[in-house]
């Protein structure tokens, strides 16, 4: 019962930061090099967040330092991805997303709570433990997300 329930909440934060997270969106191939800044083949912790950073001063629309469900959905619609907006991966909504990582509970998204999901995403995809995320890593996470399942 709490493995089953872990494993879902893993896989909710998971699409819950894919999602809000247009670098990992789409394709893998060019999400990884869009993270990979110094172009060695693997994405570092440091690199990771960088790009989650960015990331979030993106969603941030009005930059103070919390991103709302609203500045969310905009992102999304932003990239034309209107579809996405209304009926996102893993049918969570914006609030919903947020609402995984929110841990004060004050229904924004703050810098702190960002990082703090995104590190946990980085330690999932991380299955070698080196610290770094290579291609074939990021790769087996994404078909975990598009299949919606958690190895067993
Ligand atoms: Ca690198
Ligand atoms: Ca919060
Ligand atoms: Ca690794």
């Amino acid at each position: 019962m709490t493995h089953i329930t872990h494993k879902r909440m893993r896989m909710a934060l998971l699409s819950a930061l894919v999602v809000s997270a247009p670098a990992w969106a789409g394709n893998p191939d060019a999400s990884f090099k869009s993270m990979d800044g110094n172009g060695d083949g693997m994405v570092s912790s440091a690199e990771h967040a960088q790009a989650v950073q960015q990331m979030f001063a993106g969603m941030d629309a009005n930059h103070d330092g919390n991103v709302t469900a609203a500045e969310m959905d905009a992102r999304h619609a932003m990239h034309g991805d209107k579809e996405k907006a209304a009926r996102p991966a893993g049918g969570m909504s914006s609030a919903d997303k947020i609402a995984r990582m929110d841990t004060n509970g004050d229904g924004m998204l703050s810098a702190s709570e960002h990082e703090a999901g995104a590190q946990s995403m980085f330690s999932e995809m991380d299955t070698d433990g080196d610290g770094s995320l290579s291609r074939q890593e990021v790769a087996a996470a994404h078909a975990t997300m598009k299949s919606g399942k958690t190895t067993p």
